[in-house]
């Protein structure tokens, strides 16, 4: 019998194959879910190290949880930041806004005022609490599930209805996905549909802030899925190699749309071990615990702030409710995962510590709740007066030209012309041109 040439996979050849894994959720849609693979460390059970301690002082931090708030519902360990009863119905107070305008602004894309819009629900202490540990001129830049930022930092509420109505009191006239808000006034950079884009533009801002000689840090949010993409491996790199004064925030809510963590790399590692690989301090945190988000966020802002370096903090949560309006998770996941998750909710998991210390109880929770929902509707309404979705009141329809060039260059002066032409037979006399 002829030889087999040299390296050739003929066959019969009898080497192994190759093969690839492709990740698969746990659990889909019909299964009975458990949790008991996921480790949830003792409330109080991490070490806090120093604000400017070396990264390697830090490394199994990558791969706990820092958790404050206890099965007892009392605050533990030396991650409690110790926060006073009114800061703390603050925060509450602040999560409960956050998830009556999810509500309200979900139910009005359902009503067909808007043409899209995302809930951050069970999310609500990673945007809030961590917002409320920096500096109200920290400059954010977010993605697009941290409306919990605007609301805590005091952004008219009523702006944020008007740009999810694209109506004519919306600033970013029309031009921005719903939701994809913008403040410079309140250090909010302009929120980017292209997943990942605002985390190395956080870094750049922070190396500026530094070059500069200013005091002001930077903080970008960003989901785990969209820790996939190259630019967050840039950001990385940026940050580390410059020490800039940035914090990376990455919500792991477990789904990227219908993809499962695992797709991002979540069976192999955690995500805050992309710190390691970096040199950056990085560390894991109970996401749905609003008191350890608050401790994370003030400890990575106090090491930036003191030129020790960007932080790396991976806040393990879960997406309670869809990705967006545009979706339906009982598709592609398990209605269980959400009941069975195990770290709770973040805001009865504060609401019950605020019970326990004794500052706070079922009635005022009931009160607040109904005056979030009230406040929401109210302003909801003034909104509507500005137009909704389709009926007109948007702003003139030849803005879209404007505000790219000083002088109109004559192709989008006809361009212009043409498509309010066509806009006039499609309706006539009937809008502002
Ligand atoms: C560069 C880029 N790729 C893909 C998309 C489409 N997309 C929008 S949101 C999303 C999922 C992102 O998931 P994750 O980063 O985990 O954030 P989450 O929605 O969970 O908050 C995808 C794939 C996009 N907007 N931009
Ligand atoms: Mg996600």
């Amino acid at each position: 019998m002829a030889e087999r040439p040299e390296g050739s996979a003929a066959e019969g050849d009898n080497r192994p194959k190759l093969s690839l894994h492709v990740p698969e959720p746990k659990f889909r849609p019909g299964d009975t879910v458990d949790f008991s693979h996921i480790n949830v460390p003792e409330a109080g059970s991490m070490a806090r190290p120093d604000e400017t301690c070396d990264p390697s002082e830090m490394r199994d931090m990558a791969f706990g949880l820092v958790r404050v708030l206890g099965e007892d519902n009392q605050a533990h360990g030396a991650w409690n930041p110790k926060l006073d009863p009114d800061t703390l119905r603050k925060m509450l107070g602040h999560m409960a806004m956050t998830r009556a305008f999810d509500e309200r602004m979900f139910r009005g894309q359902r009503q067909g005022k808007t043409s899209f819009y995302m809930k951050c629900t069970g999310e609500e202490a990673t945007s809030v609490s961590a917002s409320m540990a920096l500096a109200a001129d920290d400059m954010v830049f977010p993605s697009y599930r941290q409306q919990g930022i605007l609301i805590q930092r005091g952004y008219p509420m009523i702006e944020m209805i008007n740009q999810i109505y694209s109506n004519k009191g919306d600033k970013l006239k029309g031009r921005q996905l719903p939701i994809m808000y913008s403040s410079r006034e309140h250090s909010f950079f302009t929120i980017s549909g292209n997943l990942a884009t605002q985390t190395p533009q956080a870094v750049g801002w922070a190396m500026a802030s530094a070059m500069k000689g200013d005091s002001r840090i930077a903080a970008t949010w960003v989901g785990e899925g969209s820790t996939a993409e190259g630019d967050f491996h840039s950001a990385c790199t940026f940050a580390t190699v410059y020490n800039a004064p940035v914090i990376l925030n990455i919500i792991n809510n477990q789904w990227a749309i219908s993809s499962f963590s695992g797709f991002a790399g979540a069976e192999r590692t955690t995500f805050a071990a992309r710190a390691l690989g970096y040199g950056l301090a990085g560390f894991r945190v109970d996401g749905n615990d609003a008191l350890a988000c608050y401790a994370a966020e003030r400890w990575a802002a106090n090491r930036a702030r003191a030129n020790a370096g960007p932080t790396l903090i991976e806040f393990f949560t879960y997406r309670a409710e869809g990705h967006s309006t545009s979706d339906d998770p009982t598709g592609y996941r398990s209605a269980q995962e959400r009941t069975e998750w195990p770290l709770g909710d973040p805001v009865t998991r504060l609401k019950d510590h605020l019970i326990a210390i004794g500052e706070w109880d079922e009635d005022r929770q009931e009160k607040m709740d109904l005056e979030a929902a009230e406040h929401v509707k109210k302003v909801t309404k003034e909104a509507e007066a500005n137009g909704i979705l389709g009926h007109g009141l948007h702003h003139p329809f030849r803005t879209m030209f404007e505000d790219v060039f000083e002088e109109l260059p004559w192709h989008l002066k006809e361009q212009s012309k043409q498509a309010i032409r066509e806009r006039e037979i499609k309706f006539p006399g009937g809008l502002d041109q």
